[in-house]
């Protein structure tokens, strides 16, 4: 099958059309999209830390970590270096291969980024891939971050540029498009995505995959994370969003952004395996792996290795440039195979 030309320009309409496709045709297309980039039967596997709880000064709506709302999450220091290390350690012993550090920070503060850079050369020094999400980013605290050796940013535009201002004050879109920017600027992979399930119409999923669709490159990472309804925050009691039409926005985005990760993020908990298998056949490839995201709960490790083995899914492998210049699969474990080739087996999860 000929490479499809990745696109740039993706129209609304166009968008709401793949949405509006009966669910069969829109799965088999994606599914069509996603076989011609992926192996339709691996999963990568990321794990969450949050490396700085709570108090956070922004207002987000959904989050259970904004100071502006009694979640009953007190203010906690930035971890110490060695504790991040072991639990990144921890990570990798369990099966995974990219380790993902969150600050409850509007953006990160001088003091505090010496700290913050030598969690990512320790964490990288173990063999995983780093990605961090701090909040807004200027031009020269990405380049350190990037020099630092971090692989990955998350930094999510959440919802529709319309429906934004609903969700967030303290902050707007265009900061959150200029901290992308600078990301792709200092050389580091993006990760962005959003949050679907805070009340938006249809329309304002179709116009949040558009901004992801057109960024140009696509964002290498697509966390699609359902909301997670944590009490005390604005969005409690916000109306459940039909699986189906979380599965549609899945479909959609892995149309949209052939060659991306598309992630299938928080939520998960609250999610049956008829629900997830859908997502993995939509094109998801990605998922959060570990009984925790940043606060909230997530599915139990044996529970996903259950329903990976059900699948038959495998964790996928990674590549690293080795010392001899060439690209190695590699393993979050399992180092016992020839010198120079190897690697991924993960007991664990297979
Ligand atoms: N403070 C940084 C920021 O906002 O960029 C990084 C941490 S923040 C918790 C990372 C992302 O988690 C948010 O952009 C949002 O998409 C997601 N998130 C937060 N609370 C959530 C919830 N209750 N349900 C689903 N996703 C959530
Ligand atoms: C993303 O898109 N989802 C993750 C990660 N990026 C940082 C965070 C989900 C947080 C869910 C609520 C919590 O656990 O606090
Ligand atoms: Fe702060 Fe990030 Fe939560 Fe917004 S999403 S309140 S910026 S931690």
């Amino acid at each position: 099958m000929h490479e499809p030309t990745l696109r740039f320009d993706w129209r609304l309409d166009e968008i709401e059309a793949l949405f509006a496709l009966p669910f069969n045709d829109l799965l088999f297309q994606a599914q069509q999209v996603h076989r011609q980039h992926f192996d339709a039967n691996q999963v990568q596997v990321s794990t969450l830390l949050s490396i700085k709880t709570g108090a956070c000064p922004e207002d987000c709506k959904y989050c259970p970590q904004s100071g502006h709302y009694a979640t009953g999450l007190g203010k906690e220091k930035l971890l110490e270096i060695e504790a991040v290390v072991t639990q990144a350690e921890a990570a990798r012993e369990a099966g995974a291969s990219r380790f993902c550090m969150g600050a409850a920070w509007r953006s990160p503060r001088e003091r505090d980024l010496p700290a913050v850079l030598e969690m990512v050369r320790r964490v990288k020094a173990l063999g995983l891939e780093t990605c961090m999400t701090l909040g807004m980013l200027a031009p020269e605290q990405a380049d350190r971050l990037a020099e630092a050796g971090l692989d990955y940013y998350n930094h999510n535009l959440d919802t529709s540029p319309e429906y934004y201002g609903e969700i967030i004050t303290t902050r707007t879109y265009a900061d959150r498009l200029e901290t992308l920017g600078n990301v792709r600027q200092a050389g580091m992979k993006v990760c962005s995505g959003g949050i679907l399930g805070m009340g938006e119409a249809p329309r304002d999923r179709a116009a949040l995959l558009q901004q992801l669709a057109n960024l140009e490159p696509h964002p290498e990472s697509v966390p699609i994370n359902q909301l997670v309804k944590v009490p005390g925050t604005p969005l409690e009691y916000a109306e459940d969003l039909d699986p189906i039409d979380f599965i549609r926005a899945i479909a959609v985005a892995r149309i949209l952004m052939p060659q991306s990760h598309v992630r299938l993020s928080a939520g998960r908990e609250e999610m049956d395996e008829s629900t997830q298998a859908l997502a993995f056949l939509a094109g998801a490839n990605s998922i959060f792996y570990g009984d925790k995201l940043l606060t909230t709960a997530n599915p139990q490790a044996q529970s996903d290795q259950a329903l990976f083995a059900k699948l038959g899914i495998v964790p996928e492998r990674r590549e690293i440039e080795g010392d001899d210049g060439a690209l190695h699969a590699v393993a979050s474990r399992q180092p016992d195979t020839a010198a120079g080739e190897v690697l991924y087996y993960d007991a664990s999860l297979a």
